[in-house]
């Protein structure tokens, strides 16, 4: 048992004997040794980890190439440009070859606990192979792109890599999202088509997503795109009735034996297949096709603060050693490791570290389906305990909610085959922190809290289990060929002690996202202009005297609820759909469970009045046009909203406002400073 060593009153947490014994860098050293030859040297680096992977063709031209600095021309990334390589083949030929056959790659739990199953790398093949000539059959080929809006099911799985394999760029938009975000998305990549299931269960909650499909396809066909097909999977169980316009839905009218019963209605026009009925008539084996080192892989949808959600694109080679790396050396991965990420397959965390990292290593993992307080709060322990995971990585979020109910919960489980235990998402508090160190862990397992973002790939600031002394509430030190700095305003670098700034990173990795898709300027925009030479996270942070870097959170205009990153003029411009709402204006509030919440201010327009009534009417606009998760947890009234007299929202001013704070510094610069005694006022009760 290892207890924590003090460290001028914080706490230090070395390396767990067990765990270093068998790492694959098992002292600080060698993390050091390694580090320096990574940014040093980074191209030997990488092409010895290369070598893991198959390849068709060699580069042709430079092992790698890039400019972050757009004074010197177009920003841009390359690796291994000219190779020639399939990352889904890597992942499923390449283990099958080295005799992983028959190993399970996926236990999946369903989300009542007694539906279950697994698949092997064999069967995954055949499945992917059956679902690429399904996609080609309808005509799809390289460079396309397809949206994927499903639950957390193997056929996700089936549909990412067949997408992969066959060079369809991949959109996949969580399943949670509601039909008007989706359909944006769908329009800005003009997906050619959406692949989905009827329905799922999310605890007691059943979801109709084809429905969810159905009104985003008409959004975009009113805006002159028109989604070509729509696969169905037909997931829910035969009890669970579903009813199709022309009856094609293998129903039953029998009502589930243990679950509510309820009916799901779904419309079927000739657009829309059963994902089994397709997958019947297809082969079993599929070429691959040989994709360029830098053609693009997928494209995933991450906020942006001007509202509008960003493609981030990613490609072949890079993000395949990127993603395979972090996740051996983060996780040190063992072969017989029973690994579980919680995260899901539509956040960026799902795509590298539940499929892509792990399948790369030939790892066992768990596609789980449900929410962690279905049936109780002890869910995930029980699911630790029935495949005896080695590996877990979860979300702050989720940490500190289940420490909500108490010990019992974790503590009715054994949880003695657990080593590593990751976080993601947003910072952790030291609090949540230690209760995982202490009561999930029993002080037996190593925290690994991982800093990074759909943007770069894979972790970038992030612990290493067998070698790093860590501090909790800190990501510690970069990963290898991770650059980091703090830039102040003027962008010089700040290298005294505790002083925070702008987190940077000053050359690039093979991980990075190489543009946002249709928009090269908005990429460079985004996270390279305001300081030139780097590229910029976005987030805020310091080091400590020890060179620790804690990262505080996010300095723009985004808001990190549970760990999903939401722009505030997103919501702002939702509100403003409102026919009472003239303006608006969100900032994010302290929250402890989801970590930041939203705060709105709203304005209405004359001849309306601010009533509870018309809060939750607020409340629930923004939940239809962005999705449940992103629902406000504040609106208030604003008679006025404090402006700088170029017409700017201070919103600095409006966060102190929201949490009650009488010392809200600088307002010379207000157009009108009475507006603040007002809005102190009209702080509802419960805020
Ligand atoms: C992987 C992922 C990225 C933003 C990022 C930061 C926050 C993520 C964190 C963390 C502190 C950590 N974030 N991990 N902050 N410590 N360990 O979450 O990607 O959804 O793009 O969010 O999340 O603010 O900029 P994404």
């Amino acid at each position: 048992m290892a207890d924590a060593q003090d460290n001028h009153g914080g706490l230090l947490f070395p390396p767990i004997e067990r765990i270093q014994k068998e790492a694959h860098i098992s002292s600080f050293k060698q993390y050091e040794d390694m580090y320096k030859q990574s940014i040093e040297d980074p191209e030997s680096f990488w092409k010895e980890i290369a070598k893991q992977f198959y390849w068709k063709s060699e580069p042709t031209g430079k092992f790698f190439d890039y400019n972050f600095d757009s004074r010197k021309g177009p920003i841009f990334i390359k690796w291994m440009e000219g190779a020639t390589t399939n990352i889904c083949y890597n992942a499923l030929d390449r283990n099958i070859d080295r005799g992983l056959g028959s190993k399970i790659a996926f236990h999946w739990e369903g989300n009542n606990p007694e539906d279950g199953g697994h698949i092997t790398f064999n069967k995954l093949y055949e499945q992917v192979c059956k679902f690429s000539n399904v996609l080609k059959s309808m005509g799809l080929k390289k460079g396309d792109r397809v949206a994927i809006y499903m639950p957390m099911i193997i056929e996700l799985v089936v549909a990412l890599l067949a997408c992969a394999r066959i060079g369809v760029i991949h959109s996949i938009v969580f399943a949670g999202f509601s039909s008007e975000s989706l359909a944006e998305r769908i329009l800005d990549a003009s997906c050619r088509a959406i692949i989905t299931s009827d329905g799922v269960w999310r605890g007691n909650k059943l979801l109709n997503l084809k429905h969810i499909v159905d009104e985003a396809i008409i959004i975009c066909e009113k805006r002159g795109h028109k989604v070509e097909r729509c696969i169905v999977v037909r997931h829910l169980s035969p009890s669970d009735e579903i009813i199709t316009e022309d009856g094609d839905g293998d129903c039953t009218t029998e009502p589930p034996a243990k679950r509510p019963s309820r009916q799901l209605k779904i419309q079927w026009s000739d657009r829309d297949s059963w994902w089994h009925k397709l997958m019947e008539l297809q082969d079993a084996v599929c070429e691959p096709e040989w994709m360029d080192a830098e053609d693009p892989l997928f494209m995933l949808y991450t906020s942006g603060s001007t509202g509008k959600p960003k493609g981030v694109l990613h490609t072949v080679a890079g993000y395949m050693l990127y993603s395979a790396t972090t996740f051996k050396y983060v996780f040190d991965y063992q072969p017989d490791d029973i690994y579980w990420c919680t995260a899901d397959v539509g956040w960026i965390t799902g795509h590298t570290y539940v499929c892509y990292g792990p399948l790369n290593n030939g790892a066992t993992g768990i596609i789980f389906e449900g929410v962690p307080f279905y049936p109780d709060a002890g869910r995930f322990w029980q699911i630790v305990d029935k495949y005896k995971v080695t590996k877990f990585y979860t979300a702050p979020t989720a940490i500190r909610a289940l420490m909500k109910f108490g010990d019992d919960f974790v503590t009715r489980h054994k949880r003695t085959s657990l080593k590593i235990l990751g976080t993601v998402g947003e910072p952790i508090n030291p609090e949540a922190w230690l209760w995982y160190y202490n009561v999930v862990g029993n002080k037996r397992c190593a925290v690994v809290d991982t800093f990074w973002q759909t943007e770069t790939g894979g972790h970038v600031i992030t612990p290493l289990p067998g070698a790093t002394v860590t501090k909790p509430g800190s990501a510690t030190f970069p990963f290898f060929g991770i650059v980091p700095a703090l830039l102040d305003e003027e962008g010089k670098e700040i290298t005294e002690a505790g002083k925070e700034g702008y987190l940077v990173f000053k050359q690039p990795w093979p991980g990075i996202m190489r543009t946002v898709f249709g928009n090269h300027e908005r990429f460079e925009t985004t996270y390279f202009k305001k300081f030139h030479g780097y590229y910029c996270t976005g987030d805020g942070a310091k080091k400590d005297a020890d060179g620790y870097i804690w990262v505080t959170g996010r300095i723009d205009d985004m808001v990190n609820v549970s760990g999903h990153l939401l722009s505030t003029a997103e919501i702002e411009s939702a509100l403003v759909e409102h026919a009472a709402v003239s303006e608006a204006a969100v900032v994010s509030h302290p929250h402890k469970i989801k970590g930041e919440c939203t705060y709105c201010f709203v304005t209405l327009k004359e001849g309306f009045s601010f009533s509870k009534d018309l809060s939750v009417e607020l409340k629930n606009k923004v939940r239809e046009k962005i999705g449940p998760f992103a629902q406000p947890d504040f609106v208030q009234e604003a008679p006025g909203l404090p402006k700088t007299r170029s017409g700017k929202i201070m919103r600095r001013i409006l966060r102190k406002i929201a949490v009650g704070d009488k010392e809200v510094g600088d307002i010379s610069t207000l157009a009108d400073e009475t507006v603040i005694d007002k809005l102190f006022q009209l702080r509802p009760a419960d805020a």
